[in-house]
């Protein structure tokens, strides 16, 4: 059986998720067949391009004539766009898997997570860095009790491309788009993170949320911010997410947490780090050396930094040889591969849209934790 796959949205995770398809057929060849069917986009010009550029069949400018076409529907647009054409696809039994965070509001995510357990279909949420082979490591040490009770963690996700202030105005600065700012973009990928290595869900939170730059360049026909013509006199649209945000909170099983993340931290490029402390060991993963994990357990007298290259270690058989280090798009193309094999065979797919929910919950209580000034209970 060939799966017809259909993305909305084809720029930077369109991309990485269409690069995914492309080699999963060559490092995974137990995982069901894909055509790269159709782009859904509203600029016709460049989906003609997008078409030959990731190897779709064609483009159409309107989900709705797709959502029931295609086996599986990627919805990789932006936040707001989450919801309806993935509600759409599943009452229509079309598989869905959605990027994250997996709405704008958590009004939309509890819609969408309706519909999902309504539908035959298989609804997956794309956190993707679950799928780092040290992240899927560091999981199997804390099952199997090697840093005994975990009491503590701590998490964060820094980037610094919003620091100049003349960086483009984008959606992902807008509210009504994006929901929030790294709140959401960046810090939804370390609750996520933290409640799938912890399997325990975050039960209450005290948040703080700041914007630096309160309005943005609209960029102009150049695509440039500064466009050459009037680079005085360019026009600003407000920025109404916040650029960076910090949490305490507070776990199922009483072990503590505190989070952060910023797109104005200068110097940083995507540093996701997360580390968790128990009473017999801890461990400490940072994205940027995403093949290592800081490992300390028994009586070592500090961390050892293990190479999560051998062929034992998860997904790694279906690459290089030990020490042929992996990178990001690695990280998509096993949550593709697990994606499709759970479509293929009607099974459900972990994280699904209760975990994307889950973490909605977190990201809207960190937010009116934030606007009253007190802790908020899930
Ligand atoms: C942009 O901040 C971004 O691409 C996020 O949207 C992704 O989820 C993260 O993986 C990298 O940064």
């Amino acid at each position: 059986m060939t799966l017809s796959v259909g993305f909305l949205g084809y720029r930077f995770i369109g991309t990485a998720h269409a690069n995914a398809l492309a080699r999963l057929g060559m490092f995974f060849p137990d995982a069901p067949a894909v055509e790269r069917d159709v782009l859904v986009g509203r600029d016709e010009e460049a989906l003609s391009e997008a078409v030959d550029q990731l190897g779709f069949d064609r483009y159409a400018t309107d989900w709705r004539e797709v959502v029931d076409e295609v086996d599986v529907f990627y919805n990789l647009g932006p936040n707001n766009v989450h919801a309806d054409p993935s509600i759409a696809a599943l009452e229509a039994d079309t598989h869905v898997f959605c990027e994250k965070p997996l709405a704008h509001t958590l009004e939309d995510a509890e819609r969408m997570t309706e519909a999902a357990r309504d539908s035959d279909a298989t609804a997956g949420v794309a956190f993707n860095y679950r799928f780092v082979p040290a992240i899927q490591y560091a999981r199997r040490l804390i099952d199997e009790g090697e840093l005994g009770d975990i009491h503590h963690v701590r998490a964060e996700y820094l980037q610094d491309w919003l620091v100049d202030p003349t960086a483009p105005w984008s959606w992902r600065n807008s509210e009504e788009i994006a929901g929030s700012g790294a709140l959401g973009d960046l810090g939804a990928h370390s609750l996520d993170l933290a409640q799938y290595l912890l399997d325990e869900q975050i039960t209450r939170v005290s948040g703080h949320l700041k914007t630096f730059v309160d309005e943005r360049p609209v960029p102009g026909e150049s695509g440039s911010a500064l466009d050459a013509e009037g680079q005085d006199a360019v026009e600003t649209r407000p920025v109404t997410v916040d650029d960076a945000y910090t949490a305490q909170v507070e776990f199922g099983n009483g072990a503590m947490g505190v989070f952060e993340a910023s797109r104005y931290a200068a110097g940083h490029k995507n540093s996701n780090v997360i580390e968790i402390n128990g009473s017999e060991g801890s461990l400490r993963f940072d994205l940027e050396r995403l093949n290592e994990l800081e490992v300390h357990t028994g009586d070592s007298r500090g961390f050892e930094t293990v190479m999560v290259t051998d062929p034992g270690d998860p997904y790694v058989d279906h690459w290089w040889p030990p020490g042929h280090v992996l990178g990001w798009e690695h990280t998509l193309i096993h949550e593709n591969y697990e994606f499709l094999t759970a479509v293929a065979s009607d099974e459900s797919h972990s994280p699904d849209f209760e975990a994307g929910l889950a973490v909605q919950r977190i990201l809207d209580a960190i937010e009116r934790s934030d606007d009253r000034g007190e802790w908020v209970s899930l």
